[in-house]
């Protein structure tokens, strides 16, 4: 498997109790690189536009309420299937279901603040990247 980039976000309930280091503590023992990071407030626009996806779902505006509701760590992390690596890192969406040592089983506080975003594929991770980075401001 090559070397690959993905997208991250601490999200608003992790930044709120000061986890981001936390956070990246658990990304980098994994040995995914932080090759990208800044801290933002999201728009409701970047918000919105983000999650599109989800735009039909019951919880599309309670989503986009609670990732503009404080700040946020959006990062490009990098490492061998960066992608399948995250999401196991991250653990299950809902904390209740995800596995003893990851991200969420530690630190989210339920199935809407779950301290962490991570691309669902490599496709979408380059999307996403470019949602908020340019490469300038990328240094593998
Ligand atoms: P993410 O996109 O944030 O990495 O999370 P995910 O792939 O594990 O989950 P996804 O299905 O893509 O859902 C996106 C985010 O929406 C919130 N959510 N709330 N209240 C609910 O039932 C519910 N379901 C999902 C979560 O913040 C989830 O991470
Ligand atoms: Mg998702």
């Amino acid at each position: 498997m090559a070397v690959q980039r993905t997208f991250s976000i601490i999200k608003p309930d992790a930044t709120e109790r000061n986890l981001t280091g936390a956070v990246n503590a658990v990304i980098e023992k994994a040995g995914l690189r932080i090759i990208g990071q800044r801290r933002i407030k999201m728009t409701q626009e970047q918000a919105e536009r983000f999650y599109a996806v989800h735009s039909e779902r019951p919880f599309f505006g309670e989503l986009v309420e609670f990732m503009t509701s404080g700040p946020v760590v959006v990062q490009v992390l990098e490492g061998e299937n960066a992608v399948a690596k995250y999401r196991e890192v991250m653990g299950a969406t809902n904390p209740a279901d995800a596995d003893e040592g990851t991200i969420r089983k530690l630190y989210a506080k339920s199935i809407g603040e779950n301290s962490v975003h991570g691309s669902d594929s490599e496709e979408n991770a380059a999307i996403e990247i470019a949602q908020f980075f340019s490469e300038a401001d990328i240094a593998g």
